[in-house]
């Protein structure tokens, strides 16, 4: 088939899955074509049979603010008229479910809009008055949905009223980027000394709530010598810097910035810690449990979905530190617990979370959408 994929090409877990999901199609023999503003972090565009198509607003003194949309619909309707795409597959519905939808009407025939629901896009500003019409309409007029947990699933049908199937996909891991590595040497760069590694890694906005990573990480420091890697950029990371320097624990905080792959550092730590408000899927939990180290999460969204409490991380209450912090600590001070609960942990994210049972299903979305391959 030919494939249109549109994505946030930042570092998110939607630019991840929609990256690996296309590199995936195009190894199944699929031509797929990214359409959005820059190359996301995660996709390889010199694979065979990927292509990238870039979109860009021009910058006209009348336009106050740009016009991304309406440039991506354009493109999208050029790329679907030129390559003869079967369908275009929106992961989020602003801007990219609408501007495929455009992009049908401007183009006519026979493509086919899919539209996968990330989240926030519901969760968040879905629930926006400004943009609750415009999410309501792509989600009725997409060819078909999938959203990425039970709870977004149901989630979409009670806030929209929607009487649509949307299709269960959950998020994925492919194996091949978490085989067995010796992780050793990364994690002696970051522990010389022999401390206990925690790992946080988001977009730090403030439904990740992080100021409880910090609490956790200044309360665990009391008693166990540990140290806190940060991994990603956003509004809520500058203060957590400065309170971690206000208790004197800087020596002990690493904040690595934006990282394209994190496999790596993230399976040189102990523990990963994502104490969101909210999280629809939680890929930063997956991404762990496939390195074997076991995630602390909040009891919200689709987080119970992904980890077993007590089998293959920890489950708390959202805002509980106490409980966050005893379960840490029990899992820091047990090695052979930790490292049983991270070999299960990745069992499960292999088997359960594998790229191609999530091939599989969207395979199957496109042909039942389109009539064929
Ligand atoms: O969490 C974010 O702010 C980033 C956003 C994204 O675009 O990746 O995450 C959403 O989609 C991910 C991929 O499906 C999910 O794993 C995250 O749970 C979801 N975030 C929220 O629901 C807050």
């Amino acid at each position: 088939m030919k494939i249109g994929i549109s994505c946030y090409p930042t570092f998110g877990g939607s630019g991840v899955i929609a990256s690996e999901l296309g590199m995936g199609l195009a190894e199944r023999g699929h031509e797929v074509h990214f359409i959005t503003y820059a190359v996301p972090g995660r996709l390889k565009i010199d694979r065979p049979g990927i292509h990238f198509h870039q979109v860009s607003v021009p910058d006209y003194p009348l336009f106050e603010y740009s016009p991304y949309s309406l440039a991506l619909a354009s493109k999208m309707a050029d790329v679907a008229e030129r390559v003869g795409l079967d369908l275009i597959h929106a992961h989020y519905a602003i801007p990219h479910a609408i501007g495929a939808l455009l992009a049908r009407d401007i183009v006519g025939g026979n493509l086919k809009v899919i539209t996968t629901l990330h989240g926030t896009d519901i969760t968040l500003v879905g629930r926006d008055p400004s943009f609750m019409p415009i999410i309501k309409y792509t989600i009725e007029r997409s060819d078909a949905l999938s959203a990425v947990s039970i709870f977004l699933r149901d989630d979409i049908c009670r806030t929209f009223n929607c009487e649509k199937p949307i299709k269960l996909i959950y998020n994925f891991i492919d194996p091949r980027d978490f085989e067995d590595r010796d992780s050793r040497a990364e994690r002696i760069r970051y522990t010389p000394d022999g401390e206990k590694l925690l790992i946080h890694v988001s977009n730090f906005r403030k439904v990740k709530r992080i100021n409880d990573v910090i609490e956790i990480f200044l309360r665990l420091r009391e008693k166990i010598r540990t140290k806190l890697i940060l991994v990603g950029t956003g509004p809520e990371l500058e203060p957590a810097v400065q309170r971690v320097e206000k208790a004197g624990a800087e020596g002990d905080l690493i904040a690595l910035g934006n990282r394209e792959t994190v496999n790596e550092i993230i399976c040189s730590t102990d523990l990963l810690l994502l104490p969101s408000e909210t999280e629809s899927f939680g890929m930063a939990a997956l991404e762990a449990m496939a390195c074997g180290v076991p995630p602390i999460v909040t009891d919200c969204g689709g987080l119970p979905e992904v980890v077993d409490d007590g089998v293959t991380g920890c489950i708390s209450p959202v805002g509980d530190v106490d409980d966050m912090v005893n379960k840490a600590r029990e899992l820091l001070l047990n090695e052979d617990a930790r490292t049983e609960m991270g070999r299960r942990a990745r069992e499960v994210a292999f088997k359960k979370f594998n790229l191609n049972l999530a091939l599989d299903l969207y395979e199957d979305l496109y042909v039942n959408t389109t009539g064929g391959m």
